[in-house]
């Protein structure tokens, strides 16, 4: 009698389990998520100018992408303006959907007027805060917003779990053309135009002409715990971000879990992604007032102009619903490191490291197959014979990787690439190393001027690679936002001055590095980055810092296909935009 009450129990206990681990092979089961992007001009009005604003479905930023680890992603994309467009999914790693990726005339022809594209990915071995912007020109100006990854179902953050998110993003906003502001630069060969403000979420706030009324408020409960998504998406502005009274613990960078550490200000560059944990105070009383500054200010190391305001929001404990902009006045602004506080950046960069656990381990390449020193930087051309030139001693400004100022082909290259016909497109000649050496950080030799080019590095698929990039001084040292397509990296190891591969090499770090997919490379100093090629693909390289990308300081790497069945870049879809 009892053996059999025990069968049965068994027997339940067993469809329970089966029946649980269907229920979970459902939840975790991947959803796709598909979202209609309408590229329209809107009116916009900021610091009491308005100006058509190229939108996605008539939001600046746009619409927030949200998906789960292992999600299809599924964009279309409707152009309804008269400039050319493509979206970037910055960050995501695209495996074998290179098609997807969005950066025109490397990926894609960008979409013409009245025509649509579909953006199809799945989202692999990703969690976190990601981004998208528009490719092409300095269209992302206003063409941008957030792509947020939550892990897996049932899969917790390696964090205690906030209480509510918020996602922060900042952006540039000039009264003028954008297009107009580059095109003009690039005519003339001086610096462009700088931006007029910044924005939180596409608010300028109140330290700015007619924005009072304009301001990013985060609302919080005392003793709560928020997780803060953090977007640098400014075209030319590395930034320094701090809360008033409040200290944060960086969680993740660029999508990828960091070792948690506590902080009052953090350095974020254009590309780049910071998820910090914010606890409000237990008990305000103890402050005099219920509401604090969010402000970000520019880090700037280059010998240019910069946009050197402060964007300011405000975080509040106030439970009321409409804020009363007279009491920013009473709330503090908070400490910001001085512009040129290249030791703050130093130390603040040094402390990130990847969580590298046995969950999420850091797959940095122990060996590697493949070494590349590339100097990055700007440079000088002479002006043209009877022209006037902006940069100076009447030249023009130009930018580079190892000496090649990048030009950009009339069709893209992973087209070309995929049916074979590189021919008068682009060639695979991208050097190892620069062309001479020199000091690099030193004082610059003379005849410096780099050449034109369109020409990419080919790696094996799977191989390792690892690639040192050494800032130049030619035309002034400056920090650059290096951002890879297709890839996570890891920084092994940093320095100032030129890198010296016995003395540097021996301290890499290959336990616990940070990966990510924008690195900033120190004004006179250098990185070194290590990645597997497992991409097969056309990748592009650039500085996130616009205005270099648009002088030249771009390169692409070609990985070829491997032998396996899921080692090869598939056929492109039927949609692929013409040139
Ligand atoms: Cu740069």
């Amino acid at each position: 009698m009892a053996r059999s009450v025990d069968v049965k129990i068994s027997h339940k206990k067993l469809l329970i389990e089966i029946l649980g681990i269907l229920l979970l092979a459902q939840g975790v089961a991947a959803v796709t998520r598909t979202y209609s992007f309408n590229v329209r001009l809107k009116n916009v009005t900021r610091l009491c100018k308005t100006k058509p604003l190229i939108t996605v479905n008539g939001k600046s930023p746009g619409p927030k992408i949200v998906a789960r680890e292992g999600d299809n992603v599924v964009v279309k994309v409707h152009n309804h303006v008269k400039d050319n467009v493509s979206i970037h999914w910055h960050g995501v790693r695209q495996l074998r959907t290179g098609w997807a990726d969005g950066p025109a005339y490397i990926t894609q022809c960008p979409i013409q007027t009245g025509m649509t594209y579909v953006y199809n990915f799945t989202v692999t071995g990703q969690r976190g805060t990601l981004w998208w912007h528009a490719h092409i020109s300095w269209i992302r100006a206003s063409v941008y917003g957030a792509f947020i990854i939550y892990p897996k179902l049932h899969v917790p953050y390696p964090f205690p779990k906030p209480h509510k998110e918020a996602t922060i993003i900042l952006g540039e906003w000039w009264n003028t053309d954008t297009e107009k502001v580059i095109s003009q630069a690039l005519q003339n060969g001086g610096g462009p135009n700088v931006s007029d403000c910044y924005s939180l979420n596409g608010h300028p706030g109140p330290l700015y002409n007619c924005s009072a009324n304009d301001t990013y408020t985060l609302k919080v409960i005392p003793g709560k715990t928020y997780l803060l998504r953090i977007i640098n998406s400014a075209l030319n502005d590395e930034m320094f971000f701090s809360i008033a009274n409040h200290s944060v613990t960086v969680v993740e960078v660029d999508a990828v879990y960091t070792k948690p550490f506590k902080t009052d200000i953090f350095l974020i560059t254009p590309g780049q992604t910071t998820n910090v944990l914010l606890t409000a105070h237990p008990n305000t009383s103890l402050h005099h007032h219920k509401n604090f500054a969010i402000a970000a200010r520019p880090y700037a190391t280059g010998q240019g102009t910069f946009d050197n305001t402060t964007i300011a929001g405000i975080l509040t404990y106030s439970k009321k619903k409409h804020f009363n902009f007279t009491h920013f006045k009473n709330s503090t602004l908070p400490k910001l490191p001085a512009f040129n506080d290249t030791s703050f950046a130093t130390n603040y960069t040094l402390k990130l490291k990847s969580l590298a656990n046995a969950q999420y381990p850091a797959a940095v390449p122990k060996t590697v197959d493949r070494k590349f020193f590339f100097t990055v930087g700007l440079g000088q051309n002479p002006c043209p014979k009877g022209f006037k030139c902006g940069a100076p001693n009447n030249t023009k400004f130009t930018a580079s990787i190892n000496n090649i100022s990048f030009v950009m082909p009339t069709v893209a290259l992973l087209q070309s690439h995929y049916s074979g016909k590189m021919k008068g497109v682009y060639k695979t000649n991208f050097p190892d190393n620069p062309p001479f050496v020199f000091n690099y950080t030193g004082t610059p030799p003379n005849n410096t001027s780099p050449m034109n080019g369109t020409r990419a590095k080919v790696l094996k698929f799977n191989s390792t690679v690892q690639l040192i990039l050494q800032d130049t001084s030619i035309a002034g040292i400056e920090s650059h936002p290096l951002h890879l397509h297709g890839f996570n990296f890891f920084i092994v190891g940093q320095g100032f001055g030129n890198y010296n591969k016995t003395k540097d090499s021996p301290k890499f770090n290959l336990v616990d590095p940070i990966e990510r997919n924008t690195v900033g490379v120190p004004n006179g100093g250098w990185v070194a980055i290590r990645f597997r090629a497992d991409n097969p693909g056309v990748w592009f390289m650039h500085c996130h810092l616009e205005v270099h990308t648009s002088w030249g300081l771009k390169m692409a790497w070609i990985v070829k296909n491997g032998k396996g069945p899921l080692q090869s870049l598939p056929p492109p879809p039927a949609d692929l935009p013409p040139c």
